[in-house]
């Protein structure tokens, strides 16, 4: 691979620490390292907010009968804003703000192509976020997070649904605002001599994550707009008593619901190539197959969206989207298959990262394989719309994407705060939430194959043990995510130091100070190769250098501060 030069900015200059205090965090900046805390901040809020709702959910799940909520409609909010607010409140900006903080110094690069506009898309979610709360108190949301019609037009008559919808839009446009921004940081700010085969692989992953929402999220806005000219301006896009089409919005939604899939997958699968050639210290197995398999989930991912509608097909169209189902598990498994590759004969190093790393691998594995299922008409017939979805759903979302999002954390919190993860709580967090993952959702197979419908609190009798031991796990599972909670606020203050580059990484954000200075990079260029020659003599050249300029911390943690490290001095 070609030599980089690192570009370097404020050469003799004295660059000011950056400083971790929170009200720093509360009003507008334009630097993207405070942005990206800011998504991860709100993102990590709303998952809180998200997962207690689903602890109701399996409280009242605990028996058959309809005991703690009053009626059904309140059940209906409960798990329409836990989905909401999971999907695009939570997994959809936490990713994006991995890729805020880390896409420019991953490029070497000062920050975004378009810091204002970077800044503008994070503040539409606050108001997007209360506004899908507020509607709590205006006429609950109660149709899904799919909100098909005519659940959400004729049997919605609260102004909550309306709000869903324009929270919604809000969020879309972010999305968008967000993603014209990658797309150009990552095509016009990379350095010198790095050509996109020489980009990470996180970088390959939020490339094709942009392009699919650039092309797919202008769909949800449509949709989103007939129904709320249904709602409020008397038109009938979905009343097929005045000549509508309810069929319509299910093609719409899911033309942009499935790429979504991929939009809430891709960022984590780069997450997970990252940590799995850093921890085993080995070079990434299949650069190539990776990058551009993502491109063709991108693709492909446009043309399987009818697999949600099978049950309201036409027969003979069936078959088509079953068949481009099928196809789309291809490029994933070519992925799977390269991450093993990349494990094989590494020198695995069991941190936190890489176990969740291996969770995700091993639970999205369980998720694929039971969408190849659902993909196969004659199955689906049978499991649509029951807890065999469900499962399926959360094995992809929760074992893919949440494992992802927790790798990520405890690979690249250190360069965020400075300060390193208590490594047995990141264990310990990873074995009960392993565990009790597994217990919720695998379960959940089975009562959809006995024919357990989803998306009711009131359930046939004889499926009430099962739903006890999933109530129970999830309750554990719930517990779980405080072992990550105090593991975070607890590094900040007494954490140790985690000094510029504690796992020995070789690509860009680790080549400055934890956390790195305005601007990203103080002092000489950097001569630097490939981005995973890990074990090669290069690559140990490359690490020597870094060391002597960024000296690793000796001193253990003294005083109680959330102060970073000051920015090096260069040598
Ligand atoms: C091997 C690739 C996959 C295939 C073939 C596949 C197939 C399917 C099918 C056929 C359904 C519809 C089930 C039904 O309602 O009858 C479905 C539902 C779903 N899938 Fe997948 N899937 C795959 C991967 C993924 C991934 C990677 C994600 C997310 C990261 C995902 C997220 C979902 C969600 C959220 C639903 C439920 C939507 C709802 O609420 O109705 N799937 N999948
Ligand atoms: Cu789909």
């Amino acid at each position: 691979m070609a030599s980089i030069t690192v570009p370097q900015q404020g050469l003799g200059r004295a660059i000011p620490a950056p400083s971790l205090r929170v009200r720093d965090y509360l009003r507008w900046s334009v630097d993207h390292k405070i942005i990206g805390v800011q998504y991860m901040a709100t993102a990590l809020f709303f998952f809180i907010f998200g997962g207690a709702l689903a602890m109701l959910i399996r409280w009242e799940l605990l028996t058959p009968a309809l005991d703690m909520m009053a009626d059904g409609t309140a059940y209906n909010t409960l798990f329409t804003i836990h989905g909401t607010v999971m999907i695009f409140l939570w997994i959809i900006p936490m990713l994006a703000g991995f890729g805020n903080y880390l896409i420019p110094l991953m490029l070497g690069a000062k920050d975004m192509a378009f810091p204002w506009l970077n800044a503008f898309a994070f503040w539409l979610i606050p108001p997007a976020g209360l506004l899908m709360l507020a509607g709590w108190f205006m006429g609950q949301a109660e149709a899904g997070w799919t909100s098909y019609p005519t659940l959400s037009t004729m049997f919605s008559p609260g102004d909550g649904q309306t709000m869903w919808a324009v929270s919604l839009h809000l969020l879309g446009i972010s999305s968008i605002l967000g993603a014209i921004n990658f797309i150009v940081t990552i095509l016009n700010m990379r350095p010198a001599g790095m050509g996109i085969w020489q980009m990470p692989l996180f970088v390959w992953a939020i490339l094709a994550t942009s392009i699919i929402i650039v092309m797919a999220t202008p769909f949800l806005a449509g949709a989103l707009t007939l129904l709320i000219l249904d709602r409020v301006a008397g038109t009938s896009f979905f009343n097929p008593a005045a000549g509508g089409d309810v069929l319509l919005w299910q093609n719409v939604f899911w033309f942009y619901s499935h790429p979504a899939v991929y939009i809430m997958v891709l960022p984590a699968f780069g997450v997970l190539s990252e940590v799995l050639s850093v921890h085993a210290r080995k070079p990434i197995f299949g650069y190539r197959a990776i990058a551009l398999s993502s491109m063709a989930i991108a693709l492909v991912g446009f043309t399987v969206w009818a697999h949600h509608m099978f049950t309201s097909l036409q027969p003979e169209l069936r078959i088509p989207f079953m068949i481009t189902s099928m196809i789309i598990a291809v490029p994933t498994g070519i992925k799977i298959f390269s991450w093993l590759g990349t494990l094989w004969g590494g020198k695995i190093h069991f941190t936190s990262a890489m176990l969740f790393g291996l969770g995700f691998l091993s639970m999205f594995v369980i998720g694929g394989i039971s969408g190849v299922m659902l993909a196969s008409v004659p199955v689906n017939i049978h499991v649509h719309d029951t807890y065999f979805v469900v499962s399926h759903l959360h094995f992809v979302l929760y074992g893919g994407s949440v494992f992802g999002i927790y790798a990520g954390l405890y690979h690249w919190w250190p360069k965020i705060t400075g300060r390193m993860l208590n490594e047995r709580l990141g264990v310990a967090h990873f074995v009960v939430t392993y565990i009790s993952f597994f217990f919720t959702f695998f379960p959940q197979h089975l009562a959809g194959l006995q024919g357990m419908p989803r998306r009711v609190a009131v359930y046939a009798p004889e499926f009430q043990t099962t739903n006890v031991i999933i109530s129970v796990a999830a309750f554990v599972l719930g517990i779980s995510t405080f072992i990550l909670l105090y593991n975070m606020v607890a590094s900040l203050y007494v954490g140790k130091r985690a000094g510029a580059n504690p796992w020995r990484a070789l690509t860009l954000e680790w080549a400055t100070t934890s956390p790195p200075p305005p601007y990203n990079f103080v002092g000489e260029p950097v001569q630097f190769s490939d981005p995973y020659g890990y074990g090669t003599p290069e690559a140990a050249t490359y690490l020597d250098v870094l060391d002597k300029r960024f000296p690793p911390p000796s001193e253990p943690p003294s005083e109680v501060t959330a102060r970073p490290a000051p920015a090096p001095a260069g040598d």
